[in-house]
């Protein structure tokens, strides 16, 4: 069994407002090499600039992470500028 800690990073998204941050231990079952791991994203419905925060694995026990360690994850925000109106 392989142990690893998981967490994200804010950089120019932040945890809270525009993703709920990630920070837990993963467990690795013999010859098992990856997991998925669910991030979930805030959406806010105001027109943002587009965003990146990071996910990074470390403290590694009976195992090796690969590399890159860490992946930089883009929020590409999909709220248009002006809200829809629509005439009737
Ligand atoms: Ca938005």
């Amino acid at each position: 069994m392989k142990l690893s800690d998981i967490r994200t990073e804010d950089l120019s998204a932040f945890a809270g407002i525009d993703f709920v941050a990630v920070d837990r231990q993963l467990i690795f079952d013999p010859w098992v090499t990856s997991l998925d791991v669910q991030v979930t994203l805030i959406n806010d419905e105001i027109k943002k600039p587009h965003a990146n925060f990071i996910v990074l694995v470390d403290n590694v026990v009976n195992g090796v992470a690969g590399k890159p360690n860490r992946s930089n994850v883009a929020l590409l925000d999909d709220d248009s500028e002006y809200p829809i109106t629509i005439k009737v």
